[in-house]
């Protein structure tokens, strides 16, 4: 990782700030222990997507070094939606199970929305039941994504507050840019930010990103930010991970973010790298958000 040449440019550390939060996570998971519960999160994968084995991987890692009991279920990708169905109306009537993440993509045979309903919402440590979407864009205590709560901890942790802000979000999906966009709108002295989204049938993304204060990259598309979208003393977040292939690298591809990192760097006030910004973040709210969910599920 090449430094910023500024001596300013912060360069928002997701490795270093997740593990303080799972530092903190540790502290939560001794006062449940006390209390004799053992906090347990069901991450589900189907088939045999690359990079969600990766993401998997670290997930259920991330839960055993805290004390957090990982159930692993690795479902072929011919699994049916019926047979999915079924193992999350299980995972929902198991009391040692507090959280239940399927982790996307799902193969195209499986409709994402159908099984995401599924889950019951006090176990939806994704935040992505119609439940948990509806109370955040009501501004109700609800579990909230982990990508963008992610990016809005990094943010405040790094001292840069949304507050008040122009935050323009590339990119509408319904894991990042929809509920990114709900966080940071939210009444909240960690929200309170002006928030514009662009997509790719925006007009005129160039000039409506330039207008950033806090420009935040979810789109998918490897460099897709380029300097002439960007304002001079901008904050850019890089949500995307894309993988490109590197015959020079043992793995035969390279991590890349949505933003041309390099050609930026000397326009910004501050910037997250990929890998080891997003990313590390989205495994530590997880982690906050199932101890929630345990804490919750434990006051019934
Ligand atoms: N259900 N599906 C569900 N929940 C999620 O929150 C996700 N997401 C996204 C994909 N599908 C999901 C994730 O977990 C993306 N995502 C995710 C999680 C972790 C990392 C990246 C994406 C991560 O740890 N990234 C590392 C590099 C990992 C690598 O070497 O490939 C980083 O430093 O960015």
């Amino acid at each position: 990782m090449e430094l910023p040449n500024s001596e300013k440019t912060v360069l928002m550390d997701g490795k270093k700030i997740s593990a303080q939060i799972l530092e903190e996570c540790e502290t939560s998971v001794k006062k449940l222990a006390d209390r004799g519960i053992i906090p347990g999160l069901a991450v589900v994968l189907v088939g045999e997507n690359p990079a969600s084995k990766v993401y998997v991987r670290s997930k259920r890692q991330t839960c055993e070094k805290l004390g957090i009991r990982s159930f692993a279920h690795d479902l072929p990708a011919d699994t049916t939606e019926e047979q999915l169905l079924e193992l999350i109306g299980q995972l929902n009537a198991d009391p040692h199970v507090h959280g239940i993440l399927v982790q996307m993509p799902l193969p195209p045979h499986i409709s994402e929305q159908r099984i995401l309903n599924a889950i019951s919402p006090d176990k939806d440590v994704d935040g992505f039941h119609p439940v948990n979407t509806g109370k955040l864009l009501n501004g109700e205590d609800c579990f909230v994504p982990c990508t963008p709560a992610g990016c809005q901890e990094l943010l405040i942790r790094s001292g840069f507050s949304p507050r008040g802000k122009h935050v323009v979000i590339v990119g509408r999906s319904n894991i990042v840019g929809k509920p990114l966009a709900a966080l940071l709108v939210q009444k909240s002295p960690c929200a309170d930010a002006t928030v514009t989204i662009c997509h790719s049938r925006t007009r005129n993304l160039p000039e409506i990103a330039r207008q950033a204060d806090i420009l935040i990259a979810a789109i998918g598309v490897p460099n897709f930010i380029t300097p002439d979208m960007v304002r001079d003393g901008a904050v850019v977040v890089d949500v995307g991970i894309n993988r490109v292939p590197d015959p020079g690298h043992p793995k035969g591809y390279r991590l890349v973010g949505d933003v041309d990192f390099q050609a930026v760097l000397p326009k910004v006030a501050a910037i997250t790298p990929v890998p080891g910004g997003v990313g590390p973040m989205t495994i530590a709210m997880l982690m906050k958000n199932t101890l929630r969910a345990a804490e919750k599920q434990s006051h019934a």
